[in-house]
């Protein structure tokens, strides 16, 4: 709704899209190796043959070539009602396909994904319980013995019961993405203008800190995950892409980690260019650190400033503050490189509020900034926080760009003043 509300000359920097490739599904592509496996990125697909068949056509047509004994697919919230029309899609097409959800959204809200279409849920990082229900199909072992995941009974879903043990899967447990599964794709893996493809790498799972909005250490149930430097440069000798993006939810927590990787950059000779997800106040205490790092090929840094206002950076336990935007961005501007600051606007911000934000953004311009609707994601302590004064429940909306909350301004107003917002910044690209 931002978009449509924009002024025409903010349009093009309001992303439509979000690029990249489907990490999760990479990973557990790779833990059924041994099994015919085919990754079909849809999203990929559309950006790919804007006028492919329709969501429901595309699957079957996808089915019929395929033909597979199992159809499982990513769930985040806004792409739930996709999900679950994948497997419906699936299941009508042969009632023996066992179909199968994972991801964030199944993890935080398995109740979403009861309908009698879906078979099994494996929730949190799924790769060996992935496996595991794999194999138990092939061999025709009940379900039952499968531990971690729920199964379809009658009308319920039924936890199967605790992992045997914990699996690390940043460490002990990483399995290694094999990005020739989206070689059909490749071209649309591009930003902005950048003709270079990009590809996503994690360093580390899950986020230390807990700020009311987010759903991911809510997902990762408070645990952070941490790969092994080596682990990361075995990965970046196999990518032939020249841009990473570093998919973590922080990817400085660790500073002697950090460090470290980036000696081992330089050693290797590895010539990539880097984008990274870096606190303010992380970037703030540690100038000479992002300047190594600027050395060793970043050059694209998201910050979430999410508030120009301490009491609102508290609200959100956000644990930085306001001062500290002015400081990183003078440690990345001074380091050549391109910043994207995020801000996050509440549903109760009146004409005052956004002209206290415009002139603050004004005065902090970056090079992309990005202004989103603070939004209650189910699953978050936000959303229990505001659960009763949600006016919509259609998930699809849940991508920060609508208000699924009562403005306080009128809601067109409101949509407006977003859209100008957008104008804010030094850039002339979209990213
Ligand atoms: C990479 C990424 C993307 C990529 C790829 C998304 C994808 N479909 O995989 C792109 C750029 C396309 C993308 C787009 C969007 N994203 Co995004 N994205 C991420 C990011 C940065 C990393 C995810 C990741 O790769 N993690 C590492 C992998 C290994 O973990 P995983 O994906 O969770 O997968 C594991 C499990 O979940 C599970 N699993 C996953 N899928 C499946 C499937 C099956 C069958 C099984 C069994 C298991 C399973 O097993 C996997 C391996 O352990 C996260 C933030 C973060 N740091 O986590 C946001 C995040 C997931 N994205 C988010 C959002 C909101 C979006 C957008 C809606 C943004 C927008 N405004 O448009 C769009 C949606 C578009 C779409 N169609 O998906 C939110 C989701 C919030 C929520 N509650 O739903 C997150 C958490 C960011 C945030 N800070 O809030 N995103």
């Amino acid at each position: 709704m931002i978009l449509a509300s924009a002024p025409a000359e903010a349009k093009h920097f309001i992303h439509k899209k979000l690029i990249g490739p489907p990490l999760g599904l990479l990973t557990i592509a790779e833990a059924v190796k041994n099994h015919d496996v085919t990754v079909f990125d849809m999203k990929g697909e559309y950006d790919l043959i804007p006028n492919a068949p329709k969501p429901d056509q595309m699957v079957r047509e996808l089915l019929e070539k395929i033909n597979p004994d199992v159809v499982g697919t990513t769930v985040i919230t806004s792409e739930l009602y996709f999900g679950l029309d994948i497997l419906r899609t699936a299941k009508r097409f042969n009632p023996k396909i066992t179909t199968i959800a994972g991801g964030l959204h199944t993890t935080l809200c398995p109740q979403d994904l009861n309908i009698p279409e879906v078979d099994v849920l494996c929730p949190g990082q799924a790769s060996f319980t992935f496996r595991d229900t794999i194999n138990a199909l092939e061999a025709k072992r009940p379900l039952e013995s499968v531990k971690g995941i729920l199964i379809k009974k009658g009308a319920k879903l039924v936890p199967t019961g605790t992992l045997p043990f914990y699996f690390d899967t940043a460490d002990k447990h990483f399995l290694m993405p094999d990005r020739s599964h989206l070689e059909r794709w490749r071209s649309t893996y591009c930003v902005g203008n950048n003709p270079e493809p990009a590809t996503y790498l994690f360093t580390s799972l899950g986020c230390p800190f807990s700020c009311t909005f987010c759903s991911i250490w809510k997902e990762y149930d408070r645990k952070y995950l941490q790969r092994r430097v080596e682990s990361v440069i075995e990965e970046l000798k196999l990518i032939d892409y020249k841009i990473v993006r570093f998919s973590d939810a922080n990817t400085i927590v660790n500073i002697d980690f950090i460090d470290k990787l980036f000696d081992r950059i330089a050693e290797e000779g590895i010539d990539k260019h880097y984008v990274m997800d870096i606190r303010a106040d992380t970037a703030s205490s540690h100038p000479k650190l992002i300047e190594k790092l600027a050395k060793g090929g970043l050059k694209v840094v998201i910050t979430g400033f999410e508030s120009f206002r301490d009491e609102e950076l508290k609200q959100y336990n956000k644990k930085s503050e306001a001062k500290l935007i002015k400081q990183a961005i003078d440690v990345f501007h001074a380091n050549d490189i391109l910043l994207r600051g995020n801000y996050v606007v509440p549903p109760d911000y009146d004409e005052n509020d956004f002209k206290a934000l415009s002139e603050y953004a004004n005065s902090h311009k970056v090079t992309y900034a990005g202004y989103t609707i603070l939004t209650p994601m189910p699953g978050t302590v936000y959303y229990e926080e505001v659960k009763n004064r949600i006016i919509d429940h259609d998930y699809s909306k849940y991508n920060f760009f609508n208000s699924v909350m009562e403005t306080k301004l009128p809601i067109e107003r409101f949509y407006e003043n977003m859209g100008k917002l957008w104008l804010i910044k030094k850039g002339t690209d979209v990213i």
